[in-house]
């Protein structure tokens, strides 16, 4: 990508720039930061444990008594308001006591914070300590997501084998029925959390603001905000389980949901919380890329994940409130005592349905589309190629954007809701195979005739596209209404929605990680340990899900702690197909924590790629660019003849500067 040196021409900070502006600077009062100075993750958990444990007592003392674990159905609401009330406290006390507040309670004091303030915010001078506080650098945040993806992918991946280890064993229970429920439930909805934040957490936030040459996101406070949200309501989720856990799968179905064990509260309470996190995370995401481009990136110069990510924020900006409603109602009902959901009383559990389903499906897309974006970001630099088509990209991800909202009734075919509306359903999903095939197309398009440059980000490129399609055709099946009369509820649908999350998003997520782990973490990522633990968790997964596809064809149901011993072969082999997934896994967490402490040092940019993120230095200073970058062309001028275009080795000088514009000092 030509770049040329911006209006910070000769190295003017911005504390200098606000000075030559006269940027009125409020007075400094204390140290830089005040309250702030004092707050980081212990603070946050100690303040919003006592607020749980001091609302728990108060409400005790009113609703029921301390230590009620559940009785009559009077009893039930007071208990499900008094734990409701208890979980919100934990995640107001929390966000307190890690210093979300102390920003706008300044502002409304008068006494908004300074540059030396926002600085110390923005984690300067302050070590690995940045990591555990309310830190807005963005690459800060977006290491705090890539921290936090990895535990929730642990915490679900730990589920999942259990929940193959009791289909395996079929000649035992090794579960009790409800805590086996309660293990699908969580794992699903663990791993849904964990593939929505995968590449728009980490990668989002760390790259997407240098991709475009920006400092920093738009709203930089609330991108901490949008981390330490997510944190803050992850907790009430891994205390449901404690707590008789979700009994009713991840999409905790009404009415069961409304007389499920407490742990259904804590579910309430995390979506509506990670909905908050979402949203905000998604403006910022959005704003950022609108506002913050470099000059002379015009739209057709924003590299093309930048534009999966609008795409997968704009859907979650769109659909998340959906989910959050449809719990907040669920939360109602239990805590208040209304009827949204009860149809004894004129409510309907259809409306929970609509509701839960018009996120649930375009949330598959918020998943997959910055996965494939990130994909083609790859693909051009290992096949030293331009994009096949930045047009059908495009189109594909904004036709995406626009169907994903109208097929969501292909999962309540068999509900009754609505017969008639059926068959317009299955046409709006066959549909949206188009846009997809689009994306498919682009990478296929731009591997064709290319040089390839085999290094594992580009092996994730070729897994991805293998699982594309499967998960691609086997979808198209089930969109089918006769089809899906037969499938619905069985393992079928699992292996499909498996070969699409797992198989696409996680999958694409472990290329992006690699492709991006040398400027993330200035370390230089082991391939060799990291091939080893991604292809063999593409063998387990093959196995696993390809057997479910047999178990599903046939006849076996899905959430069944007993079967048949039909289906007895295909889930021996699946569970142990699980089993190579979860060493693979394993072996590939091990060559990033190895690779992030003691790798050798990455250089600036070991792949050769010319978007703006690797034509900085490395580690990437705290204002990303010591000059702001000012772009003269599209990034994917690969094969065109250019001398610059050699990979960093880190041993051959690049060439004279002035043979391409390019932005100063980035070496
Ligand atoms: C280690 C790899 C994984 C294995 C072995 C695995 C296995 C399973 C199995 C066997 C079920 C069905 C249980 C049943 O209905 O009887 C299931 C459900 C589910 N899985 Fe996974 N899974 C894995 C990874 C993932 C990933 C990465 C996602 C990403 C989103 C995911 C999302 C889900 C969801 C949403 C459900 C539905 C839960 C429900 O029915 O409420 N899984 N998984
Ligand atoms: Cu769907």
């Amino acid at each position: 990508m030509g770049a040329r040196n911006g209006r910070e021409e000769d190295g003017m900070s911005t504390a200098t720039i606000h000075e030559q502006l006269d940027v009125p600077q409020p007075p400094q009062h204390g140290n830089p930061g005040g309250f702030v100075r004092h707050c980081n993750i212990v603070t946050g958990v100690v303040s919003g444990l006592v607020s749980a444990l001091v609302v728990y007592w108060v409400g005790s003392l009113f609703l029921v008594p301390w230590g009620t674990t559940n009785s009559s159905t009077y009893v039930q609401a007071g208990l499900d308001a008094l734990w409701a009330a208890t979980f919100a406290a934990w995640v107001i006390g929390f966000m307190a006591g890690i210093g979300a507040f102390a920003g706008p309670i300044r502002w409304m004091l008068g006494r908004d914070l300074t540059h030396e303030d926002a600085e110390f915010l923005a984690g300067r001078d302050q070590g690995k300590a940045r990591f555990w506080r309310y830190t807005t650098d963005h690459k800060v945040v977006g290491t705090q997501y890539l921290v936090m993806a990895l535990l929730l992918f642990a915490l679900g991946g730990l589920l999942a084998m259990l929940i193959r280890t009791e289909l395996g064993a079929t000649w035992t229970e090794v579960f009790s029925p409800a805590f086996y429920n309660s293990i699908i439930g969580t794992h699903g909805i663990v791993m849904i959390i964990a593939m929505i934040i995968a590449i728009a957490g980490p990668i989002g936030n760390f790259i997407v603001p240098i991709m475009i040459g920006a400092r920093d996101m738009a709203f930089p406070r609330l991108n901490a905000l949008s981390f330490w949200l997510l944190f803050a309501a992850v907790i009430p989720l891994v205390a449901s389980l404690f707590m008789g856990g979700i009994q009713d799968g991840w999409s905790v179905y009404q009415p069961l949901s409304s007389q499920a064990p407490l742990g259904a509260i804590g579910y309430q309470i995390t979506i509506i919380t990670f909905a908050f996190s979402t949203g905000i995370a998604s403006v910022n995401l959005i704003t950022t890329a609108v506002t913050m481009r470099a000059k002379g990136m015009t739209w057709n110069r924003v590299p093309v994940l930048t534009v999966g990510i609008i795409a997968s924020s704009v859907m979650g900006l769109i659909w998340f409130p959906m989910f959050q409603y449809s719990q907040a109602l669920a939360l109602s009902d239990r805590a208040f005592g209304t009827s949204f959901y009860n149809p004894a009383d004129g409510g309907s559990v259809w409306l929970y349905e609509n509701l839960f389903w018009l996120l649930g499906h375009p949330e598959v897309y918020v998943v997959v589309v910055p996965a494939s974006a990130a994909l083609m970001e790859i693909v051009v630099v290992f096949m030293r190629k331009p994009l096949f088509s930045y047009r059908i990209a495009v189109a594909g991800f904004a036709g995406i954007v626009g169907i994903s909202g109208i097929v969501w009734v292909h999962h309540m075919y068999m509900t009754g809701w609505a017969p008639s509306a059926n068959y317009p359903f299955m046409l709006s999903t066959e549909l949206i195979s188009i846009p997809f095939g689009f994306l498919v197309l682009v990478l296929l398009g731009t591997i064709w005739r290319g040089r390839v440059w085999t290094r594992l980000p580009m092996m994730c490129v070729y897994a991805v596209l293998w699982n594309k399609v499967i998960g691609g055709i086997t979808g198209v099946y089930l969109s089918d209404v006769p089809v899906d009369q037969y499938m619905h509820g069985s393992m079928f649908v699992v292996a499909h929605f498996h070969f699409m999350l797992m198989g696409a998003g996680l999958f694409g997520a472990m290329g992006a990680i690699v492709y991006w782990f040398p400027k993330m973490t200035a370390r230089t990522f082991d391939e060799r340990l990291g091939s080893i633990g991604f292809w063999t968790a593409f063998a387990g997964f093959q196995v696993t899900f390809m057997s479910m596809f047999v178990a599903g064809l046939q006849g076996m149901p899905r959430r069944v702690l007993q079967f048949d011993n039909a289906f007895n072969i295909s889930n021996w082999i699946s569970t142990i197909g699980a089993y190579v997934i979860g060493i693979g896994m394993l072996i590939f967490l091990a060559a990033i924590i190895q690779s992030w402490r003691s790798g050798p040092k990455a250089p600036a940019n070991p792949w050769g790629a010319k978007t703006l993120e690797w034509q900085t230095q490395t580690p990437v200073p705290l204002e990303n660019f010591p000059v702001l970058p000012v772009v003269t062309s599209d990034p994917y001028g690969y094969g065109v003849p250019d001398p610059y275009d050699a990979p960093d080795d880190g041993k051959s000088t690049p060439a004279p500067k002035k043979a391409t514009k390019q932005t100063v000092g980035a070496k």
